[in-house]
């Protein structure tokens, strides 16, 4: 199959002008230099069009405590909460409370540094066949010490229970404990978005790896039909797009229908793309970001398609929704990012909220929540259509965002 290649490029109404580039080494900030946009061949007029989002004031409510760094939030059809912790715990919100009792049968996973218990998704049917995905690391010893692999595992949820728990897609294993996000989502066609992460070496570009990925698979966890390296020599037939680093976010676009993730980049360099299938996002290659060693990486090449957004300096994304509720009117098809880092001009870490005009170029930010400073790693909106947050922290929570009155 014909891989359409090419790079759109960035547009100036979501640069700044000249970039304070901040890194963050051992926890200190140092400035190691400004990014004249103009290397980057961006004509600087637009930034003036850029705006502010008129801010929206929001009441928190504290849901939840005590979750220990909870990673994602699901519902069932009942109205039941699942949230995952990253060591391995997946808990129940019933009628507003946390169940004491952990649902048992999780698989025993790899929860160390970053790594550990991450997405949980139910099945679209999950009304009929109970069913529940769960992504993680998975030790692989006997692949090496200290190997891990990212892995989509499914089990049948019977009361407090998941039954017939399968590891039905296990990536190939790596040596880390970090830097590897894996969230799913359900499309429009059946089919489950898997995201798998590559920070370090270069398996975001090799056809023959699952990691760096995103993955296009049927609910039993095998390639979906109709994927655009399907038959291509040195190619896994589950990818569906590839060039990630590490994607914390994914979601549909619910006016164009196009899958969207966010991706942390390195220093700086952090993402929003609009997923193509078949199409390279560019990591290690390509980057709006600084190498962990200092030097700028390029941020152009042939045949590599570039963000929609991005940040510099980090903000580190983490869980990204559009919201399409009625509660918030003024947030019609605006996109939350839940950021664990505060970036230079944010200060904490928050929750952003994206403007988009017609054409999906995006046209202001907010920041929210930043009197918590705590990391935001999760946001999600509630079939009652308020906004649900996860708060990345040891004594974690959840909290429900509604208008201010
Ligand atoms: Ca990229």
């Amino acid at each position: 199959m014909r891989v359409p290649v090419f790079l759109k490029p960035l547009r100036t109404g979501r640069l700044r002008a000249v970039v304070p580039f901040v890194a963050l080494s051992l926890g200190v900030f140092v400035a190691v230099a400004t990014i004249p946009m103009s290397v980057q061949g961006q004509p600087q007029a637009k930034e003036k069009n850029k705006q502010k989002a008129k801010a929206t004031v929001v009441h928190t409510t504290t849901v939840a405590t005590g979750l220990w760094h909870p990673w994602s939030l699901a519902w069932l059809p009942n109205g039941d909460m699942l949230v995952t912790e990253r060591n391995g715990k997946l808990r129940t919100v019933r009628d507003g409370k946390l169940d004491a009792d952990p649902i048992a049968g999780v698989p025993a996973v790899h929860s160390v540094r970053l790594s550990g218990l991450m997405e949980v998704l139910p099945h679209p049917n999950f009304a009929q066949n109970h069913l529940v995905y769960l992504t993680y690391t998975k030790d692989v010893p006997e692949k090496g010490e200290g190997m891990v692999a990212t892995t989509l595992a499914r089990g049948r949820l019977e009361g407090k229970q998941l039954m017939d728990v399968k590891d039905i897609l296990i990536c190939d294993p790596w040596a880390g404990d970090g830097g590897s996000g894996s969230r799913l989502a359900w499309g429009k066609d059946g089919m489950l978005y898997m995201t798998t992460g590559a920070s370090n070496g270069n398996a975001a570009q090799e056809g023959g790896s699952l990691r760096g990925k995103i993955l296009r698979l049927r609910d039993d966890g095998t390639a979906a039909p109709g994927n655009p390296f399907a038959g291509k020599p040195g190619y896994k037939a589950e990818i569906y797009s590839m060039g990630h680093r590490n994607s914390l976010g994914l979601a549909f676009n619910p006016v164009t229908g196009d899958l969207w993730n966010n991706e942390n980049g390195p220093y700086g360099g952090d993402e929003i793309n609009v997923i193509k299938p078949g199409l390279n996002y560019g990591w290690p290659k390509v980057s709006y970001g600084r190498d962990y060693s200092g030097p700028q990486i390029v941020n152009f090449a042939e045949g590599m398609t570039g963000p929609i957004v991005f940040w510099a300096p980090s903000i580190a994304p983490s869980g990204m929704a559009f919201y399409t509720g009625s509660r918030f009117p003024d947030w019609k098809n605006n996109v939350l990012v839940g950021a664990m880092l505060g970036g230079a001009a944010q200060g904490y870490p928050h929750l952003e909220r994206l403007v988009f005009n017609e054409k999906w170029d995006e046209t202001s930010r907010q920041s929210l929540l930043l009197d918590l400073k705590q990391r935001i790693r999760d946001v999600r909106q509630g079939p009652d259509d308020l906004v649900y947050v996860l708060t990345d922290e040891e004594n974690g929570g959840l909290i429900r965002l509604e208008p201010a009155q």
